[in-house]
């Protein structure tokens, strides 16, 4: 068919407009960035890391002034608090790496003389094996690995001893009390981020005294929790250690459960044991098929019942946004990355996160901040992995929000309302240990800690990989 006049013009204008509106694309990709999208002031890291180190060191002061020697400080009333009635030196120790690790010598030296000459274990007292072990052991070690102190090594030794009756079940799996000077146990009842959340500090422990005891009953524990998974692989919030039985079969993520996922994955990277790599890797594809849940292209991971695997509760929390940080660290920084996001968007709705939000609708459920580290954890792991500059953007709005509604004329306190932003009388040691600790360490030099060489035990204290 020969080609007419019309249609030659008609394929010339198209080729013309073609032209135009490549030319038009190419003007877009290669002025308007400049113009309407400048790029994002570069972050002035080591300014950065000045002004978490001042704000640690307005929290501490506070402890030091109202609270020293205690376990933590009530930041309103400013009256000490002491867990058990009295001292077990909480704060000191939890934040005693923190201190080395920012390089304020007099206040660690302080904190590390007040722990050699104070603390004793030799109490007659009823504490949380969980508790006792991430804070105390957790913090007594690490302490130890970066000051070659070797009374903290005693310590630790000695807490260790006395924590182990707690294992004496009927199933390994640990009670929830043990008493520090009888080691007579209570508390049956208990959950999975409680019996699974050991093996880091025992099994460091272990390879530091070369007791293999300590390592062999905090990982039988993690066995037995893993062992007791549904036919469908997720664990329940509850479990009884003398029968051994799931007494709740709500299924997540979050408080309660947490930590035991972060040990399976943890403890291959720290002791290349591959029988936690395999629990992870059989545990993993049963958490995105019934927990994860995309909305309006966002990841979340809410609830679901552990039998069936049937939803239940569309609720992400902000103990649940340790979860990137978990996922970056076993490889999966793509969903880490998408995980991140719907962290930061819960603590963008009121400028700061809830304890507990709905993602569906968007809406806080437990609205108090509780100076959680979680979020502000998963950001750095998430910058050290990818060195992408937008975690470091992220810190800094996490950061100033932070330092805008916690900070007090004397101190940092928990928010009874992240809605309200009411203060609530509150500062927990895990705020010198985790929270302060991760800012500094996301924009401190590289050098502070080597990442790689580290392993943080899930209050934030670095113990030493034995693995390559
Ligand atoms: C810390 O004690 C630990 O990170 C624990 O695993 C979960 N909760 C707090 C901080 O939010």
């Amino acid at each position: 068919m020969p080609i007419s006049s019309t249609t030659v013009s008609a394929v010339r204008g198209l080729r013309r407009s073609v032209v135009a509106a490549l030319a038009a694309v190419l003007a877009a990709v290669v002025i308007v960035p400049t113009a309407a999208a400048p790029p994002s002031p570069a972050i002035n890291r080591r300014q950065l890391a000045a002004q978490v180190k001042a704000e640690f060191l307005h929290a501490w002061r506070a402890y030091e002034r109202d609270a020293w020697g205690h376990d933590e400080l009530r930041p309103l009333t400013r009256k000490p608090y002491d867990w058990y009635g009295e001292s077990l030196e909480m704060t000191p120790v939890d934040a005693l790496d923190t201190l080395v690790l920012m390089g304020l010598k007099p206040e660690a030296q302080k904190a590390r003389l007040e722990i050699d000459r104070r603390l004793s274990f030799d109490r007659d007292l009823f504490v949380k094996t969980f508790e006792i072990n991430i804070r105390l052991l957790g913090g007594l070690l690490s302490g130890y690995e970066l000051t070659h102190d070797a009374r903290l090594l005693a310590l630790a030794t000695d807490l260790g001893r006395r924590l182990m009756p707690a294992f004496k079940s009927p199933t390994g799996l640990p009670y929830q009390f043990v008493n520090l000077r009888t080691g007579a146990v209570r508390g049956a009842g208990t959950n999975p981020a409680e019996t699974g959340t050991l093996l880091l500090e025992f099994g460091t422990l272990s390879r530091l005294t070369g007791d293999p005891a300590y390592g062999q009953m905090a990982r039988r524990a993690l066995v037995a929790t893993y062992s007791r998974r549904s036919a469908v692989g997720l664990v329940g919030a509850a479990i009884d250690v003398e029968t051994g039985t799931w007494t709740s079969s709500d299924s997540h993520i979050g408080g309660g459960i947490d930590s035991y996922y972060e040990y399976l994955v943890k403890c291959q990277v720290l002791f290349g044991d591959d029988e936690c790599g395999a629990m992870w890797r059989t545990t993993r594809p049963a958490i995105d098929r019934y927990l994860a849940d995309d909305v309006d292209g966002r990841r979340w991971y809410g609830h679901a019942d552990m039998e069936t695997g049937a939803r239940t509760a569309p609720t992400y929390s902000a103990l649940a946004a340790f979860f990137p940080a978990a996922l970056a660290l076993s490889g999966d920084v793509a969903t880490a990355r998408r995980l991140q996001d719907s962290s930061f968007f819960m603590w963008q709705q009121h400028g700061i996160e809830p304890e507990v939000f709905d993602y569906r609708t968007a809406t806080v459920k437990r609205p108090g901040y509780h100076l959680r580290p979680e979020i502000v954890e998963s950001t750095y792991y998430l910058y050290r992995l990818t060195h992408d500059p937008a975690y470091l953007r992220m810190g800094e709005t996490l950061f100033r929000d932070f330092v805008k509604y916690c900070r007090t004329d004397e101190a940092y306190a928990s928010l009874a309302s992240v809605v309200t932003k009411e203060k609530a009388d509150e500062m927990p040691t895990y705020l010198f240990a985790e929270t302060f600790k991760y800012f500094y360490l996301l924009f401190a030099p590289e050098t502070t800690l080597d990442f790689d060489r580290v392993v943080f035990n899930t209050e934030a204290h670095p113990l030493f990989r034995t693995f390559p």
